[in-house]
């Protein structure tokens, strides 16, 4: 019998970091039962087309379909229909939209205004897919991740993550991020009860901010990872004292936080000794320290260099879940 077979466990997911630990994590616990709890505050309407990069990053790297080089849309891509639309000045021309992507933003955007929630939209392109790991939503409720950046005036203003992000490179420094909708917003069915019934928890090596921070932000599911039986521990995306893609270190600066193992791992909190913490473990790549009071740290390899490098980081933050395999 596999050893990890019945074995159930959550993950919550960003976009190219997370979609690169499942697939490890897929490859290690060959029949388990996973479940990806995908950030949508980088979800956008653009084009009259709704956009769902990490839930979309997710499914296409687990399903064979992802372009390895960018990390986000089709392999084999052309960008016709983007040339059209910039051809009719039609804005935004700074968002990378793919032919053999458009057709997967009709199909949700077609299924959305059928009136079909956002979670059985991912369930039907899943269907296409087949990406081996349930992949859920944070939400089925729009929650849309807002950057108030500095113009050059010092004059402050309010712009979607997607355009800071893709038309800025968030290279306009971040005075603060605002979850748009995420008040009125909670899980989407099947998340709490996930997490309640998971035998470990993980956060994957996301921005701690964007994408962890913004699942986190959604009402009740910051409380489900402190009630959970379950061992809770993330991975650090922080090696060296800088992340390795993305820019975690400018949404870091922003709110406040050291771009260190150390300064997430605490941002994140202790679930036994703070009152709104939720880890009970936190890996950092090896040769990186971190004191993070009341949460068990260990040093591992956590370059996702190949599959089972990948695989080798899953089991360890498993194991430190108390989800040990022989
Ligand atoms: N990221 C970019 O840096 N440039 C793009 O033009 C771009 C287009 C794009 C289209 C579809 C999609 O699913 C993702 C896309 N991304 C692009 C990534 C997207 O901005 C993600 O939100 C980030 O990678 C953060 O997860």
């Amino acid at each position: 019998m596999e050893a990890w077979s019945g074995v159930k466990v959550v993950v919550l997911v960003g976009g190219v970091g997370g979609a690169r630990f499942l697939v490890g994590l897929k490859a290690l616990l060959a029949d388990a039962e996973i479940t990806a709890v995908v950030n949508t505050g980088d979800d956008v309407w653009l084009h009259g087309l709704r956009i769902c990069p990490d839930l979309d990053t997710c499914m296409y790297t687990l399903g064979g379909g992802i372009d390895t080089e960018r990390g986000w849309g089709r392999e084999a891509e052309s960008w016709t229909v983007k040339e059209e639309l910039a051809a009719y000045g039609a804005d935004p021309d700074w968002f990378g939209l793919g032919d053999r992507d458009v057709a997967t933003h009709l199909i949700r955007s077609r299924m959305l205004r059928a009136g079909y929630p956002l979670s059985a939209v991912t369930e039907a392109l899943c269907d296409r897919w087949q990406p081996g790991v349930r992949l859920l939503p944070m939400s089925d409720d729009r929650v849309e991740t807002h950057v108030v950046v500095a113009d050059e005036d010092g004059s402050e203003r309010a712009i979607h993550f997607q355009e800071w992000w893709v038309r800025y490179k968030a290279a306009l420094p971040a005075r603060s991020f605002a979850s748009v909708g995420a008040e009125q917003a909670s899980p989407a069915p099947g998340v709490l009860d996930a997490i309640a019934s998971a035998d470990a928890v993980l956060l994957a090596p996301s921005n701690p901010v964007v994408s962890v921070g913004t699942i986190l932000n959604v009402p009740g599911i910051r409380d489900a990872l402190r009630k959970t039986d379950a061992g809770v521990v993330g991975l650090s995306p922080i090696i060296g004292g800088k992340p390795l893609r993305g820019m975690a270190d400018a949404c870091l600066d922003a709110i406040g936080v050291e771009t260190s193992a150390e300064a997430v791992g605490r941002h994140y909190g202790s679930r036994q000794c703070s009152d709104s913490g939720i880890l009970d473990g936190w890996l950092v790549q090896t040769g990186d320290s971190a004191d993070v009071p009341g949460v068990a740290v260990r040093a591992v390899p956590l370059l996702m260099s190949s599959v089972d490098a990948t695989a080798a980081m899953a089991r360890a933050a498993l194991e430190l879940a108390g989800v040990g395999v022989d």
